[in-house]
């Protein structure tokens, strides 16, 4: 992610206005840098605005030249799906798939892989299958596909709607459910050795709402899997919104308590359908949610214009079926310029969080803060490290636990006493990017104060 001197300006002016808000300030320190596309508009806060692509219509020039003005990721929609990857049992077919990875990578855009696992579009075969030879063949599935494409997926979706909808919070009974409940924890340890570059994903659609029990379990899936080291680094949330499934007023609550667990979240396949102030209205509610969550790191519209939408009669998307930019295109861009008239309610979120900010870091060097999620007797601390005005190579935060205090869980780092430490992949950080690295524990983690040194 390329974060210009102009962002590192913009992120030393918000984290000074978080303690000094006043409105009237945030909007004159933001509005000479406003971006003018989505992409650009969401990379000043060093997010991705991405958008579901369909290989048979990058040669429509409207749609491409949206797609490459605005987008800075990409989606196969369909064309990674095990039918298309694996339409007979171990011949692979990833034509379609390469034309839009090419694409996105001859322009600079992010890949989202969708999907790996998953109960629905098997190729027949798969349909067909059960026990122990289903479960060696979607992890050779998982295995292949991911290796193939090592290196340049961003973010891999790899295992999609695994839970049930309705009040029990049981898994989604399915071919793979059958094989075991370990089968979604397999197809990660697979997809992680398979690439270990890729951000890997759980992502389902019905868990933007808090209290729902769908949403409740996969978040005690996803706490189970980081207090048991099995590798998951995000949850997407698809967020398919309409009149039956509104966007809830708890939201960002949602987004913020599975940060807290130490994954980032990702809106992975975001339409509202509506038209006018009433979808651009909830479209702002989205981004606004995301961009208040440090560890929301991107969007993804699941479509470009109208047209294109699996549920086009809902007009869910940002164009209009001519590619005109509509009102919710304009609350969008606005939102992540934290520009325009907020029509946002605030939330609250059910944990307490505190934030220690920091200044500007200096050229060359390094600086971190904390951010504490904490109850009774334990804590998940996150700690961001922003590199100064020039790219660093490495960093090293040095940071006291109090006394009596237990580290149950890192990630994202090597831990030596009271040095933390980059590990292979997070080390090297243009000017003004960060990253970040997080610990559960025992006790209390209150007043830490890290420093931050670069090499
Ligand atoms: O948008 C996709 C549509 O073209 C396909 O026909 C459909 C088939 O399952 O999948 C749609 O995408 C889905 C995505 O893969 C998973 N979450 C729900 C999406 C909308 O149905």
């Amino acid at each position: 992610m390329k974060l210009t001197s102009r962002s590192v300006l913009r992120a030393a002016l918000v984290s000074t206005l978080v303690t000094a808000t006043t409105g009237a300030a945030v909007l004159m320190a933001t509005s000479a840098n406003a971006g003018t596309t989505l992409g650009a508009s969401a990379a000043e806060s060093g997010r991705y605005f991405g958008a579901a692509v369909a290989a048979n219509k990058l040669s429509d020039s409207t749609y491409v030249g949206i797609l490459n003005r605005e987008f800075n990721s990409v989606t196969p929609e369909n064309e990674m799906k095990i039918d298309a990857t694996e339409p007979t049992q171990g011949q692979f077919t990833f034509t379609n798939a390469d034309r839009i990875v090419n694409h996105a990578r001859s322009q600079g855009m992010k890949v989202r892989g969708h999907t790996l696992a998953w109960h629905s579009q098997q190729p027949g075969w798969m349909q067909n299958m059960s026990g122990t030879a289903l479960r060696n063949a979607m992890l050779n599935h998982v295995t292949q596909v991911a290796t193939y494409y090592r290196g340049k997926i961003d973010s891999w979706d790899v295992v999609n709607e695994a839970f049930a909808d309705g009040t029990t919070g049981a898994r989604r009974d399915s071919n793979l459910q059958r094989t075991g409940d370990d089968w979604i924890e397999a197809a990660f340890r697979a997809a992680r050795t398979a690439d270990p570059g890729a951000k890997l994903c759980y992502n389902d659609y019905n868990t933007d709402d808090w209290t729902h029990a769908k949403t409740q379990a996969v978040y005690r899936m996803v706490q189970d899997f980081k207090t048991r080291g099995v590798p998951i680094d995000c949850v997407g949330l698809q967020s398919h919104f309409n009149s039956q499934s509104p966007v809830p007023s708890n939201y960002q609550t949602t987004l913020q308590n599975f940060a807290n667990l130490g994954v980032d979240v990702q809106i992975t396949e975001l339409d509202i359908e509506g038209s006018g102030t009433t979808q651009a209205q909830n479209y702002e509610r989205v981004v606004k949610a995301c961009l208040a969550v440090t560890r929301c790191t991107g969007i993804t519209v699941w479509g470009i214009r109208d047209s294109d939408s699996w549920r086009a009669s809902g007009t869910p998307l940002l164009f209009d079926g001519s590619g005109n930019k509509k009102p919710a295109y304009t609350s969008v861009l606005n939102a992540l310029n934290l520009g325009g008239t907020s029509t946002s309610t605030t939330t609250t979120t059910t944990t307490t969080t505190t934030t220690t900010t920091t200044t500007t870091p200096p050229p060359g060097g390094c600086t971190a803060s904390v951010s504490l999620n904490s109850w009774n007797g334990g804590f998940v601390a996150t700690v961001k490290v922003t590199a100064g005005a020039s790219a660093i190579n490495s960093w090293t935060v040095t940071m006291a636990l109090p006394a009596g205090t237990t580290v149950t869980n890192t990630w994202n780092v090597q831990r030596s006493g009271n040095n933390w430490t980059n590990v292979s992949y997070n080390g090297r950080l243009a000017a003004g990017q960060y990253t970040e690295f997080g610990f559960q524990g025992t006790g209390s983690a209150a007043g830490l104060s890290p420093t931050c040194a670069a090499g």
